[in-house]
């Protein structure tokens, strides 16, 4: 397809020194396809030495979170602007554990999003659905109001667009092994682009990658890399694991 596969690594707070130290190692000697793109997340306080380790110049490094402002009496925040300037170009927000755990509205992800382009960080911007919301129909929804939030800042100014990836997770198949089906998938990546054709523009809605995340492995991913409007991975436990040599191996 016209879009470029991503596959991101969600490292989630996991690692001690000498474990990324050898992750780093593993990806250092990885062949990464050239029609793939890949970004690996590992906690604030790793990525310096992720930077310092990583050799392999297929891969970006993104952060998991950002302050929604700069500098300031922010304690324990990390902002873009901090981000830009360590020669960051991705972070991930709106993380459902960070919806869910750390009580962020898709209003501050929102304003995050906007924040982060400005300071010319990317962003994997990440949605999903609990599995009650997809019991009571809710599913779609839900969906396109938390991207509904990112859309209503973004507009249809597709230079800012082109600076986004749409993380398809729903919350139910999030580290529970319990993946999505094919279908499940593409009904709402489908959902999800003919939303952003109807509220932004065709083109963008044809541009941007919409990766699917949740229980991600070597084992589903074949199948889900397959599918039209699957555009690539954010995987969290098997990113970990020799495994996402695999992962990203799919997406060629
Ligand atoms: C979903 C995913 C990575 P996992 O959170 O963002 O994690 O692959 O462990 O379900």
């Amino acid at each position: 397809g016209s879009r470029t596969f991503f596959v991101g690594g969600n490292w989630k707070c996991n690692g001690t020194i000498s474990s990324v130290d050898k992750l780093i190692d593993a990806l250092n000697s990885a062949s990464i396809p050239q029609n793939v793109e890949v970004v690996i997340a590992p906690t604030s306080l790793h990525i310096a030495r992720a930077q310092e380790k990583l050799q392999n110049k297929g891969i970006e490094i993104s952060a998991q979170n950002a302050w929604v402002k700069g500098n300031g009496a922010y304690t324990g925040e990390i902002s873009a602007d901090m981000l830009a300037d360590a020669g960051l170009k991705w972070v991930i927000l709106g993380h459902s554990e960070r919806r869910s755990l750390c009580h962020e509205s898709s209003q501050v992800v929102a304003e995050k999003t906007v924040y982060c382009l400005k300071q010319g960080v990317k962003v994997i911007v990440c949605i999903g659905e609990t599995l009650a919301q997809r019991e009571a129909g809710d599913t779609s929804k839900v969906v396109t109001e938390q991207l509904g939030e990112v859309a209503k800042s973004l507009g249809s100014d597709a230079s800012q667009w082109k600076q986004v990836v749409v993380a398809y997770e729903p919350v139910w198949a999030i580290g529970t092994g319990k993946v999505a089906t094919a279908d499940q998938a593409q009904e709402v990546h489908q959902t999800l682009r003919s939303w952003l054709s109807s509220n932004t523009s065709s083109e963008i809605a044809q541009s941007t990658r919409i990766i699917y995340g949740g229980s991600v492995s070597a084992k589903n991913c074949t199948e889900l890399a397959s599918l039209p409007d699957v555009d690539g991975f954010l995987v969290g436990g098997a990113s970990l694991k020799p495994e996402f040599a695999d992962i990203i191996k799919s997406g060629s």
